[in-house]
């Protein structure tokens, strides 16, 4: 047994804008499950220009925990999630890649989970599940859990993926993997993470799924409004149109 505990090693891509609150938090939870499940990891923060402060909280944190386990890789300014991934890769040592958002909607402890199902299989890429088994949302009110299902819903429908939950972000890749579907990938906001899976489909990868609570963000503020459906609805055509 595990090959993963001698050989393998994850890198953590950590996209902020504005969680300085948040950031200690998971930090401190991600280095507590991956030290205690034996894995060799980094934490790379990719903060883009935050106003809060949160890049000289990372660094205060870099101290504590240190610059082998904590890389900081920021950006002057706020260029988007999809750009903050390519530029966190390149700086990635691991073999495989863990992306998260920073604000504990995703929560470390499934990452060993995402883990031991990749070994198991050997699958491309793992993904977090909202919607099937122990899966879940939480905190959010109605419009948003009928916007999300709805979407959800209709993409199934569409594109059949084979994959539940197409619309969250919490996963992990082997590096080559995520390399080349960010490559390919063309969509911005929430169709990104559609685009990534149906395109991995296409060339054939593997899937698992690891069922997640997803518990909305406590600090800070959300975003979802009208442009985001209207965007979702436009790059669901689009991904419909590439898919046929
Ligand atoms: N580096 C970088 N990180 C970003 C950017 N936009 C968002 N993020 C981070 O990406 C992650 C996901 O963004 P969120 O704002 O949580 O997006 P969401 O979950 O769809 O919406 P809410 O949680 O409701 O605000 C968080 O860790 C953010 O801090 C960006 O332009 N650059
Ligand atoms: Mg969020």
């Amino acid at each position: 047994m595990p090959d993963a505990l001698t050989t393998n090693k994850y890198s953590i891509l950590l996209p902020t804008y504005n969680e300085v609150e948040n950031l200690p938090i998971i930090i401190w939870l991600i280095v507590t499950y991956m030290q205690k499940s034996g894995y060799d990891f980094e934490i790379i923060v990719i903060d883009d220009g935050s106003p809060d402060g949160t890049l000289e909280v990372a660094q205060e944190l870099q101290k504590v925990y240190g610059t082998s386990k904590i890389l900081l890789r920021p950006r002057e300014k706020k260029l988007g999630l999809g750009t903050a991934y390519i530029h966190g890769i390149k700086h990635a040592t691991g073999n495989f890649i863990i992306i998260m958002d920073a604000d504990l909607s995703h929560h470390p402890k499934y990452i060993p989970e995402f883990i031991k199902l990749q070994e198991a299989h050997n699958y491309d890429v793992v993904t977090g599940t909202r919607y099937v088994g122990d899966g879940g949302v939480h905190g959010w009110d109605f419009k948003r859990k009928l916007i999300s299902r709805g979407a959800n819903f209709l993409t199934q429908l569409l594109l059949r993926p084979g994959v539940s939950d197409l619309t969250g972000s919490f996963r992990l890749y082997k590096k080559d993997v995520l390399h080349k579907l960010i490559q390919s990938c063309i969509s911005k906001g929430y169709v990104f993470q559609m685009e990534m899976i149906i395109r991995a489909r296409q060339f054939n990868y593997t899937i698992g799924e690891v069922p997640i609570a997803f518990v909305d963000r406590v600090y800070g503020e959300s975003k979802l409004g009208g442009s985001e459906i209207i965007q979702f609805a436009s790059g669901l055509l689009y991904l419909f149109d590439i898919h046929r």
